[in-house]
């Protein structure tokens, strides 16, 4: 199932992410929706102020690029959306998650998110912890439970993506990134440092994104790890983006505290490279991003990566 047509992109003036990829949004807004639904589960729970922090972190704002782009992966890969979608719900989940354990106190210490107050500021910071941790196991039980099955979609292809799923959510991925972001605030680095953190940070969701995409797509190995590489460029090109953001920008834009890096002391790309040389890398990054879009080899029949270049130049030049 196609969400938007190439031809519905060619007559909007200058559409913005959020209009193009509506439909998309919205699928997974009203599937996070439904598996955020305490009734669903546990009618009787005495937890309810825990889901409703779940739901607060996760519902109600977020670009959902990363979800997005799963989906997007998975169907120019021949794959059926069905498939890929409580993929796209887990990552929302674990992103979500990040985000709240990213503002805690003990972390980097952020009173807004998604232009309101922090889960911790609005729950209290035991609730802030528990919502993340709950997120990360129901995230894991999603991809499990409710991925539907094809010919395409594979038990083993599956089992291979829940894997890949560990690996981000642990000291191979996410977790890895944060200790040594913090390790290093106010510290020396080098580019080398910088490209680590970006990498497991934030490259990590954008590579599994772009995988799960194509494993769930049955697209063959050559296709997965160009996926792959995909959502390195991908996820390196969002954090620098986002690096420039934090200085350029306003709060009330970004929706969180801007500036913090500077304050922070954070290793990142305009503090070591300057602005003009962060963004030359951007640049680059979108090239190469482009280039592995441009390959046909072991793509399906009329395949179309129209979309998924309308979502690399929206990283390249994204205002929030
Ligand atoms: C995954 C187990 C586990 C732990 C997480 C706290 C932590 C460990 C990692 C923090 C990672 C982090 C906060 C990376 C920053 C990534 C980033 C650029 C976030 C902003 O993403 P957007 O702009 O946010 O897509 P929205 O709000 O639009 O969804």
């Amino acid at each position: 199932m196609k969400t938007h047509t190439a031809e519905s992109m060619t007559h909007l003036a200058t559409p913005s992410y959020e209009s193009l990829f509506s439909s998309s949004i919205e699928l997974v807004n009203q599937a996070l929706e439904r598996y955020l639904d305490q009734r669903a589960y546990d009618p009787s729970s005495q937890a309810s102020g825990l889901w409703d922090a779940m739901r607060y972190g996760t519902l109600d704002g977020g670009k959902r690029i990363r979800s997005v782009l799963a989906l997007e992966a998975c169907q120019a890969c021949g794959g059926d959306i069905e498939s890929i979608l409580p993929t796209a719900c887990a990552i929302e989940m674990v992103h979500a998650q990040s985000l709240i354990h990213d503002d805690l106190p003990c972390m980097d210490n952020d009173d807004m998110r998604r232009g309101k107050p922090s889960v911790h500021k609005a729950f209290g910071e035991s609730t802030a912890v528990l919502a993340g941790d709950a997120l990360i196991a129901l995230a894991f039980g999603l991809i499990a439970k409710e991925t539907r099955l094809s010919e395409k979609a594979t038990p083993r292809q599956l089992l291979s993506v829940i894997g890949d799923f560990s690996d981000v959510t642990s000291v191979q991925g996410l977790v890895n990134g944060q200790f040594v972001d913090i390790l290093y605030e106010g510290q020396p680095f080098t580019p080398d440092i910088l490209e680590y953190i970006h990498t497991f940070k934030t490259g990590a969701l954008f590579r599994f994104s772009l995988r799960a995409g194509a494993k769930l797509a049955g697209a063959p190995d050559a296709v997965v790890e160009r996926f792959t590489a995909l959502g390195e460029k991908l996820g390196l090109a969002f954090q620098i983006v986002d690096d420039l953001l934090d200085i350029d920008s306003s709060s009330e834009t970004l929706g969180k505290t801007a500036g913090k890096d500077q304050l922070q002391k954070k290793a990142t790309y305009p503090a070591f490279f300057g602005g003009e040389t962060s963004r030359q890398q951007v640049a680059q990054l979108t090239q190469d991003a482009l280039g592995l879009l441009e390959e046909t080899a072991g793509m399906p029949p009329g395949y179309d990566s129209s979309h998924l270049k309308t979502l690399v130049a929206f990283i390249a030049n994204r205002l929030h």
